[in-house]
């Protein structure tokens, strides 16, 4: 298969040398920009838009058509593997994502089986093929999964949670079963990715969006450990080519080193740290990734500009940066403010890539 004609962002993965700064932004494809709502409105609700690959290839292109960004995101979501599993995924509206059966009673996690992504996430599949052919080698597109203790987050708590209570609880009353459901889902997520690498992704993503909230030794137990065991699993090129894997672990800055061995390409990090202490942290082990703080995207254009420039600058000269927000952006960001961003990172991350 031909290397996309923009291939930046596989080069910064890589840490190899590019121009500029490659730059994409966590959901992209989402709510803050008018199109996808009007799609998202024809679909009737977000598991429509997922499961439609007509759909997800539409949303997926719809921030490229208005920015330059050097990257498209499959449009999917984390949550769709539990579904797979039969836990029963629906999203309230305003309320966000809920399981009909989580992981609550012993039986129903030792009967917990990962899925054959060929059948049963055959439309995930499908529309990654769907948005390689769309994209006709423009840029390149990224793939993803959540972590196995993020997604074990949702299955057992059924939901979002703001203390994760039956997830912690499990963890110190019955770590054997919260173990048995991690193992199961990184079985699961490297015959995941491992798909959607067979079908066109040419990077991908683990999103830890979880780990951070567990304490240094249950981090490397429950979440690092089994990030470790996809990473061990993953297909890393494919025709030819390398495939980069980016670990992006909120709250996580205080295991960079170890996430730095874990056996990734790159590092995302959140806004929370300084990315030049990052990259002192981590040496010329991996990439980063990161970090504006999504907010920021509310400020005046001259606001966004500075902000973007002193994360340029905290990286500094050389290779192996990917510009992006430290989290998702948000819903109410103006559009218009993205692009302000996307151009400032393309002019004033020049100084930093030339020859020496
Ligand atoms: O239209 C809508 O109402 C749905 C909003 C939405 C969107 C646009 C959800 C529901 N998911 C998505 C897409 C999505 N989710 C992408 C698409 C690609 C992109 O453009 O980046 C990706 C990569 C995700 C990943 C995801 N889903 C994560 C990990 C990243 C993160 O943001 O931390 C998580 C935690 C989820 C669960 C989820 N799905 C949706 C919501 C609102 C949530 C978060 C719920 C919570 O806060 O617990």
């Amino acid at each position: 298969m031909t290397r996309p004609r923009n291939d930046t962002l596989l080069r910064a993965l890589m840490r190899q040398p590019t121009d500029y700064t490659p730059v994409w932004l966590m959901r992209q494809a989402g709510r803050y920009l008018p199109e996808y709502n009007a799609t998202r409105a024809r679909a009737g609700d977000f598991l429509t838009l997922c499961k439609n690959p007509d759909f997800a290839t539409e949303v997926t292109l719809q921030p490229l058509a208005r920015f330059g960004l050097d990257a498209a995101i499959l449009f999917s979501d984390i949550l769709t593997v539990p579904d797979a599993m039969g836990l029963g995924l629906h999203f309230v509206d305003g309320e966000g994502p809920r399981f009909e059966r989580p992981l609550r009673e012993e039986w129903e996690i030792r009967d917990l089986e990962a899925p054959d992504p060929e059948v049963h996430l055959r439309y995930v599949l499908d529309a990654v093929a769907q948005i390689r052919r769309a994209l006709d080698n423009q840029v390149p597109l990224i793939g993803f999964c959540g972590s196995p203790f993020t997604l074990a987050c949702y299955m057992i708590e059924g939901g979002s949670s703001h203390d994760f209570l039956h997830v912690k609880r499990m963890l110190y009353e019955r770590p054997d079963l919260l173990h048995h459901v991690l193992d199961v889902n990184a079985r699961a997520l490297t015959a995941y990715l491992n798909a959607q690498i067979a079908y066109g992704a040419q990077a991908v993503m683990i999103f830890d969006t979880w780990g951070g909230v567990l304490s240094s030794p249950a981090y490397h137990a429950c979440s690092l450990a089994y990030v470790q065991q996809i990473l061990a699993g993953l297909t890393r090129s494919h025709d030819g080519h390398a495939v980069p894997v980016i670990l992006f672990t909120k709250g996580g800055s205080n295991w960079l080193e170890a996430q730095a061995a874990a056996g990734c390409d790159a590092l995302g990090v959140d806004w929370t740290i300084d990315l030049g202490r990052a990259r002192e942290r981590v040496g010329a082990k991996v990439a980063l990734q990161g970090n504006l703080d999504p907010a920021a995207l509310f400020a005046a254009p001259e606001v966004i500009e500075r902000e973007a420039g002193r994360i340029l600058a905290s990286f500094g000269a050389g290779h192996g940066h990917v510009f992006n927000l430290g989290h998702g952006i948000s819903q109410h960001t103006p559009p218009e403010h993205v692009q302000v961003l996307v151009d400032a990172v393309h002019t004033l991350s020049r100084q930093y890539h030339l020859a020496p």
